[in-house]
């Protein structure tokens, strides 16, 4: 009872702060009062959907502490997780506009702004962490990231997500059969939306604030994500059967209104970039360093854990790349897939 008041109140301090924060009409209040007032730290505020326990928690505590500490203090990086500033659309949005100075988000959202994202979610594109992260890292995700600044958005790297399992409350799942006709909650994302067509489920965009709820009230049966976050979101709770299936991997995009970045003097410039990189180390290991012991810990909480041969999933879903094949062009498929 009195840790929920405390975070009610919490909250109504934050939604206070943030307020008073935008006052200055158009929002972007750090911007503008970053060259009058000298002493005035230029705050960042970073919208997240994950619980206070989440890797994008930690990795972005990380960044803050890093920010914080090679600008002097003249950067004060602001969390606000949990989906307190809305869902990841509503964020990409903000920091597009200038409504909001950053976020961290899954890119699964990000290619309703720009479609090069779209070969990031193509069942089984990447089978293991290595890979995933030598795309990230090299040409093809810092291209990526490059073409968000013609929407007003810079990008300061992509960190992980990761690979996402199947959970529902309905029956084990070992085929891809047995997915057909369950009501999957999947993120704003059309290549994901065809995949759990394409496998005869009934797939429901939703955010992913929204989701605990749906599926406690079973408006959905199930839905996916990586283990850190069926854990830390508590999905264990409202969800029996987890599928070790590892059909997306999930990079997560740290992104910046670029109006803003490009109003920064370089050496603080410089810091954000440097800061954002060694955090994305941090959170990446972190993801790994967690992971290991999950699965142990899922199943005590009493999930039944299944590891459905996934060669069949990919074979099932592999009409997704042809049906997109033209959008997301071949080549792009090709060079992720050579790697
Ligand atoms: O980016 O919506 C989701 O399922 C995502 O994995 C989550 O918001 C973190």
């Amino acid at each position: 009872m009195k840790g929920k008041l405390l975070a009610v109140l919490l909250i109504g301090i934050m939604i206070f702060a943030v307020g008073c924060g935008g006052g200055s009409s158009d929002g972007n209040n750090a911007a503008e009062t970053g060259g009058e007032k000298k002493d005035e730290p230029i705050v960042l505020r970073v919208s997240h959907t994950l619980a206070p326990d989440s890797h994008y928690q930690a990795g972005l505590e990380k960044f803050e502490e890093l920010v914080e500490q090679k600008t002097d203090g003249k950067i004060d990086v602001q969390i606000f997780g949990s989906a307190q500033l809305g869902s990841e659309r509503d964020a990409i949005e903000g920091v597009s506009l200038g409504t909001l100075e950053m976020t961290l988000t899954s890119t699964a959202p990000l290619a309703n702004f720009s479609k090069a994202f779209l070969v990031f979610d193509l069942p089984f594109i990447f089978t293991d962490r290595e890979s995933a992260y030598k795309a990230m890292d090299g040409e093809v995700g810092q291209k990526m990231l490059k073409d968000l600044e013609s929407k007003g958005i810079k990008g300061l790297g992509l960190w992980e997500n990761g690979f996402r399992n199947l959970t529902n409350s309905v029956r084990p799942i070992n085929k891809p059969e047995d997915v057909k006709g369950l009501k999957i909650r999947l993120m704003e994302n059309p290549v994901h939306m065809a995949t759990f067509q394409t496998l005869g489920a009934n797939p429901t965009p939703m955010p992913f604030g929204e989701l605990f709820t749906a599926l406690q009230q079973q408006t959905v049966d199930g839905q996916e994500n990586p283990l850190i976050i069926i854990d830390t979101s508590k999905f264990y709770e409202v969800q029996d059967h987890l599928a070790m299936t590892g059909h997306f991997y999930a990079p997560a995009a740290l992104l910046m209104n670029k109006k803003l970045f490009d109003e920064l003097d370089a050496d603080l410039q410089k810091a954000i970039i440097e800061a954002a990189d060694e955090a994305k180390k941090f959170e990446r290991q972190f993801c790994i360093d967690k992971e290991k012991e999950l699965l142990e810990k899922l199943k005590e909480k009493g999930m039944q854990v299944t590891f459905p041969d996934k060669e069949e999933f990919r074979k099932a879903t592999m009409p997704v790349y042809e049906q997109f094949q033209d959008e997301i062009g071949k080549e792009t498929i090709d060079a992720i897939l050579n790697m």
